[in-house]
C-alpha cells in the first residue's frame, strides 16, 4: 500500500517510524511519503492561507498549493503504481463521515491512499469542487465529536488502525478477529497469569475459574456473555435497538 500525506506539518508524522507501522515500512508492506504543502507555494513567505472572503475569524488554507501538490502527488504516484492508479483521497475533518473498523477494512485493501491535513479554519471549498471535477475519489473523515487543531494526529490514527489490517503487517492475523469493534461489540476481559493474584493491598484477586477449565465452548460462550455485558454497559448505540 502506498501513503502519501500532505501537510504543514510532516514534523508530526514522526511516530510512523516507530513501531508495527515502521516495520512495516521496513518490510516494504507500506511505502509511506510525507510532503510539505509549502513547496507548492512561489511567494517568499511561502504563503498557504489569508483571511476568510466575507469575513469571520481565523484563517482559510489558500487553494492554488493544494491543486499544484495534489497534481504533483498523482503524478509521482502514478509513476510508480502505473499510468491508471487512482488514489482515495482523504480529507480529516471533524465534520466529516465517522471513521470506524468497517472503514479502516475497507481501506486496508485500497492501493493508494492521500490524506491532506488541513489547519486552521479549514480549506477553500473549490479544492474539493476541483478534485471531484478532476476525477479523484475524496472522502472526508472524522475522529469523533471534538476538534483537533489539525488533520495530523487524525491521519496517525487512521494510518495505523488501516495499516495494521494489511495482510502480513500483523504478525498473528487472529488477534485481529476477537479485538473490539471486529464482531460489532467491545472485546470481553482478559487475563494472564499468575490466576491468583494479591494486589498490593493485600487483596487477593481470583481469574475466573472458566478460564482455567479447559472447557472451550464454555469459555467461548463466557466471553460472548461478557462481550455483550460490556457493550450494553459502555456503548448501548452499537446494540441492535429492542
Ligand atoms: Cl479527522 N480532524 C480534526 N481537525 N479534528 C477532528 C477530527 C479530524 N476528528 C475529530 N476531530
Amino acid at each position: 500500500m502506498r501513503i502519501d500525506v500532505l501537510t504543514i506539518f510532516p514534523e508530526y508524522l514522526a511516530p510512523l517510524e516507530l513501531s508495527l507501522i515502521g516495520k512495516a515500512r521496513r518490510e516494504g508492506l507500506l511505502d509511506l511519503h510525507l510532503h510539505h504543502l509549502r513547496d507548492w507555494t512561489h511567494d517568499r513567505h511561502r504563503t498557504v492561507d489569508d483571511t476568510p472572503l466575507g469575513g469571520g475569524a481565523g484563517m482559510v488554507m489558500k487553494p492554488e498549493p493544494w491543486a499544484e501538490a495534489f497534481a504533483a502527488v498523482r503524478e509521482q504516484g502514478r509513476a510508480e503504481l502505473g499510468p491508471d492508479a487512482r488514489p482515495l483521497v482523504v480529507f480529516p475533518n471533524p465534520a466529516g463521515t465517522p471513521f470506524a473498523q468497517a472503514t479502516a477494512r475497507e481501506w486496508s485493501r485500497r492501493e493508494w491512499i492521500v490524506f491532506a491535513c488541513g489547519r486552521y479554519e479549514g480549506i477553500d471549498e473549490r479544492v474539493y469542487e476541483h478534485l471531484a471535477d478532476e476525477g479523484y475519489e475524496v472522502a472526508l473523515a472524522s475522529l469523533g465529536d471534538y476538534v483537533l487543531n489539525g488533520g495530523e494526529v487524525a491521519v496517525l490514527a487512521i494510518t495505523e488502525a488501516v495499516v495494521r489490517l494489511v495482510p502480513g503487517v500483523v504478525g498473528n492475523a487472529e488477534s485481529l478477529v476477537e479485538e473490539s469493534h471486529s464482531d460489532g461489540l467491545l472485546e470481553y476481559p482478559l487475563y494472564t497469569r499468575p490466576a491468583r493474584w494479591t494486589d498490593p493491598s493485600g487483596t487477593v484477586r481470583e481469574a475466573p475459574e472458566v478460564l482455567l477449565s479447559g472447557d472451550h465452548g464454555r469459555i467461548a460462550a463466557w466471553r460472548r456473555e461478557l462481550s455483550q455485558q460490556r457493550t450494553a454497559q459502555r456503548r448501548p448505540d452499537l446494540l441492535p435497538p429492542g
